[in-house]
């Protein structure tokens, strides 16, 4: 059955401040010239799109003590975010980042946890990614911010950034379930088994397919026993394969491919669960005449059961 949020607000977070390469910034740009709005409108959605979130331009610093790389930039971009992600989910409505890096996931989902402890539902976060993204400042390997969110969710790292929910953690390891990983640093790996995420990786949806793979992640949420289950999709758009969806800053071969990322979505949308949602690491100064921001509006369209025959 699929009931979508019928009141949408798109936030853009033009930012690249915890990426390793510039360009990131222009995405939420990227995705309105994609007609992500309009694609939405089409379903019937009441579509709110409210402009660009300010923050700090990206000072391109080098690895402080700490070993992280545009801290404060980082967290001033968080907070704007998990103000306006708090506000509008107090409104009744369902935020989209158009992003940005992935840094900007720790101001939206903690902003997440902390509506729904509030409003008493239970918070499911999907992590469609090549990366694992929970690297802490001493064992990053690049300082990059964009690799630690999931750390900060998870209450590790900086106390700013982790305690953003106004309680730590914002999420245990199992509510999160990452899908598509297949680049994962050594360290990581054993940060994914401390941490006790549910993960999914390439070598899983080789071995069992994406349909097996989706109705394990998905388990639980739909019928009555979901009724009180917030949905959050964190989707790095590398999560998708290259040959796809060149624009975006850290490529990794061998991800989804057209077919397999929409019936991932398609799935999704069977849920009707999904409540937020962040669209993030798209980079237009990589991508070939906005394919990939092409790519992703689309695969955002089956997210609100374009692809579903029968309602
Ligand atoms: B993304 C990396 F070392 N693990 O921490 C790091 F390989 O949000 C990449 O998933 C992180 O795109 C990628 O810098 C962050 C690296
Ligand atoms: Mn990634
Ligand atoms: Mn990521
Ligand atoms: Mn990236």
């Amino acid at each position: 059955a699929v009931q979508v949020h019928q009141a949408v607000t798109l936030i853009g977070v033009p930012t690249d401040v915890g990426a390793g390469r510039l360009g990131a910034a222009m995405g939420p740009d990227a995705l309105r010239v994609a007609q992500l709005g309009p694609a939405l409108a089409h379903f019937g959605v009441d579509v709110q799109d409210i402009g660009n979130l300010a923050g700090p331009p990206n000072p391109r610093g080098a690895r402080d003590a700490q070993g992280l790389r545009n801290y404060a930039e980082c967290q001033a971009w968080n907070q704007a975010t998990h103000d306006t992600v708090l506000a509008q989910l107090q409104a009744g409505r369902m935020p989209i980042m158009l992003g940005g890096d992935h840094t900007l996931a720790t101001g939206s989902i903690s902003a997440v946890a902390r509506y729904c402890r509030m409003a008493g539902k239970r918070l499911r976060v999907l992590w469609l990614d090549a990366h694992a993204d929970c690297n802490l400042p001493d064992i990053s390997p690049t300082g990059n911010l964009h690799g630690m969110p999931v750390a900060s969710l998870c209450g590790h790292g900086p106390a700013p950034l982790a305690g953003m929910a106004g309680f730590t953690p914002a999420l245990q390891g199992p509510d999160i379930c990452q899908i598509g990983l297949r680049s994962v640093d050594e360290v990581e790996k054993r940060m994914i088994q401390r941490l006790g995420l549910e993960v999914f990786d390439m070598r899983a949806i080789d071995e069992q397919g994406m349909r097996a793979v989706m109705q394990q992640a998905l388990a639980g949420l739909e019928g009555p026993e979901g009724d009180d289950v917030h949905l959050h999709l964190s989707f790095d758009v590398d999560f998708l394969d290259p040959d796809i969806a060149p624009g975006t800053g850290t490529t990794v071969r061998g991800g989804p491919n057209y077919r397999e990322a929409q019936l991932c979505m398609e799935m999704i949308a069977d849920t009707g669960r999904l409540a937020s949602l962040d669209i993030v690491e798209l980079n237009p100064a990589l991508d070939i005449r906005n394919q990939t921001a092409e790519l992703v509006v689309d695969l955002v369209e089956s997210l609100f059961g374009k692809s579903t025959l029968v309602r």
